[in-house]
């Protein structure tokens, strides 16, 4: 029998302010699903969304939701958890909402290893603002901010994510709901900062002008920049330049997790247990 998402789903929401074709929908199922298959309680589940196409998410899913500020998803996510360590918090935000004005929230959510999941819906481009230059717009791409072609370098989320300390990592596409849903599952299974990004497409605000005018022809353009890990790591460096490796990319399940080194701050001020030293805190680098 197929999926039913109507229970999940605010249904006086729909139909999604999305364009047709758009990732956006195709994520928001396979998050879905991730959630159904962990048995999730839709109470224990809190969903933080940024502004953009992306950010309607939290509007569409009767979950708890904050629809919060542009960039600003892992700081009030990181305030939900703190106060409810025993929930599920998910940020999801798109290129611009994580990369650019909340880059700083980025790199330090996955500096603490907080247990939050951030889902980045990677579309390549401002979608909801209508195709400005996003940090991952590839170079020599069309946006209404540069017309003549993007001249900014681009840069690897996920490298971004790694570096930063989260202690999982990973990529999928929109071309593989199913691989997708799985590493959400896994995500959210993670203790820890888990950083996904999911590459989408957004052929309305980056594929129109760049000569991909149908959802098929920027999700054909999202395969041929994409490449499973198993198959990256057989590359040489040369052949890795502008290939994103999809799969778990990091994970990490030694280094502790913010909140339970808070919690110990608190059991040894409160007398329950010895004073930290900092022993409790070191991990090899
Ligand atoms: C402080 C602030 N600056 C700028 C904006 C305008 N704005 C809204 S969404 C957005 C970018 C959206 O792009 P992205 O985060 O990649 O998400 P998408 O729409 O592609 O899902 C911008 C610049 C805003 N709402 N708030």
């Amino acid at each position: 029998m197929a999926f039913n998402y109507d229970s999940y789903l605010r249904l006086e929401k729909m139909p999604t302010l999305w364009c047709w074709g758009c990732g956006d929908g195709v994520i928001l199922k396979a998050f879905i699903r991730a959630v159904d298959k962990l048995g999730i309680k839709k109470d224990d589940m809190c969903v933080v969304s940024g502004i953009g196409c992306s950010g309607r998410f939290s509007s569409y899913v009767d979950f708890n939701t904050v629809h919060t500020t542009h960039g600003r998803t892992v700081a009030y996510a990181t305030g939900i958890k703190l106060a409810n360590p025993d929930k599920h918090v998910v940020c999801v935000a798109g290129d611009g909402d994580a990369l650019a004005i909340g880059g700083n929230h980025t790199i330090h959510g996955c500096r603490r290893n907080i247990d939050i999941t951030m889902i980045v819906i990677n579309n390549f481009i401002y979608g909801l603002t209508n195709s400005q230059t996003s940090p991952t717009t590839p170079q020599g791409m069309w946006t209404v901010t540069q017309k003549a072609g993007n001249i900014d370098p681009t840069f690897d989320a996920c490298k971004l994510a790694i570096a930063s300390g989260a202690s999982f990592v990973g990529r999928e596409t929109v071309n593989a709901p199913r691989k997708m849903e799985k590493l959400i599952i896994q995500a959210i299974e993670h203790k820890g900062f888990s950083f996904v990004e999911i590459n989408s497409n957004c052929h309305i605000n980056l594929g129109r002008k760049n000569k991909m005018v149908s959802a098929m022809e920027n999700l054909d353009w999202i395969d041929s920049i994409t490449v499973s890990k198993k198959k990256y790591d057989t590359l040489s460096e040369e052949e890795q330049v502008n290939l994103l490796p999809l799969g778990i990319l990091k994970q990490d399940t030694v280094v502790r997790e913010y909140c339970d080194m808070y919690q110990d701050i608190i059991d040894a001020h409160q007398g329950k247990r010895a004073k930290i030293t900092q022993d409790d805190f070191t991990k090899k680098i």
